[in-house]
């Protein structure tokens, strides 16, 4: 019998794209999209949707019950930007929707989890070069807190009731048919559009703050890998580090004017900048290259290249 899959904030910036490459793979039915709100129209309209909040557990078992579903990928959270605004709310919705699918699988409803870390689980007392799988972490922010936690709920669930949750540390994600929100590393997709719609971008990080990065088609690869992988090659169970590449907003600027040449950038640092200060700069994930054959496929140029071919291709007039 084939999984089903339930995709919990499904019209967020990798939910769209995660449950398109599902539907691809285990076939449009078997993947059910669910957000709090309506969301993408393609995404709507080539499966089954459903209106979920992540935190109402009774909604997610009914839902569960109604598909057979066997599989839950939970994308639903707040990121860092937003969480600094709101952190109880922050801390209730990354929590609280955690537990909820924790619990039900622990309860024999689900087979198996998806749910996402990041890098912003690290300080700024973790060493910023290379950062190691385990190392010191101490995060400043309440969205790093929350994912910390977060991390040592799936490995206590996981070493206490057996669950199957998997999990990745994922950097910024960079996307061009999906937008994110409210998190530090938006810039990287946002340079982007304002390179193609207006020749211009005001960056709110200053031009030499490196980060890692990551294509969307090479998250959303790692995802469904880590996720089909045998379970004992699943050695970690709080989260894999995962990287790809890292760049500063000058970097980036720089191959994105290799490309439309009048682009030009500013920086006006705000609030975000001192989020940004606390992460490290390069992430070392050779533990998921060992466990289950982790490799990346796009770097700063293939990426850059990519994006602004297929957002010529599709014209794409996304208000910014
Ligand atoms: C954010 O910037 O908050 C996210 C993340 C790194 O988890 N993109």
């Amino acid at each position: 019998m084939s999984d089903v899959i339930l995709v919990l904030g499904a019209s967020g910036q990798i939910g769209i794209e995660l449950t398109k490459e599902l539907r691809i793979l285990y076939g449009n039915k078997n993947v059910i999209a669910s957000d709090i709100r309506k969301g993408d129209q393609k995404m709507m309209a080539s499966g089954p949707f459903e209106i979920i909040d992540a935190t109402d557990k009774e909604t997610i078992l009914a839902i569960i019950k109604k598909y057979n579903v066997t599989q839950v990928y939970l994308l639903a959270a707040m990121l860092s930007a937003t969480a600094e605004q709101h952190p109880q709310k922050a801390w209730d919705l990354n929590i609280t929707s955690l537990l909820n699918v924790l619990d039900l699988a622990k309860d024999k409803y689900i087979k198996q989890i998806y749910w996402p870390s990041s890098i912003a689980v690290f300080g700024p007392k973790t060493p910023k070069e290379n950062t190691p799988q385990n190392t010191i972490m101490q995060p400043s922010t309440v969205y790093g807190i929350s994912k910390v936690a977060g991390e040592f709920w799936c490995n206590y669930y996981h070493e206490k009731f057996g669950v199957d949750v998997r999990s990745l540390r994922y950097p910024g994600i960079i996307s061009w048919k999906s937008k994110p929100g409210g998190g530090t590393t938006d810039y990287a997709v946002d340079i982007f559009f304002n390179a193609m719609e207006k020749g211009f971008y005001q960056c709110f990080l200053s031009e030499n703050t490196r980060l890692p990065m990551m294509y969307m088609n090479d998250a959303v690869k790692a995802t469904i890998q880590l996720m089909q992988t045998d379970k004992e090659n699943v050695k970690n169970r709080t989260s894999y580090n995962l990287a790809a590449i890292s760049f500063t907003p000058k970097e980036i600027a720089l191959e994105i004017k290799k490309h439309i040449k009048d682009f030009k950038i500013s920086y006006q640092p705000d609030f975000r900048q001192q989020i940004a200060d606390t992460w490290p700069e390069s992430i070392d994930d050779s533990e998921a290259r060992a466990d289950w054959n982790w490799k990346h496929n796009f770097d700063l140029t293939s990426m850059t290249r990519d994006i602004l071919k297929n957002l010529k291709i599709n014209n794409l007039k996304i208000s910014l």
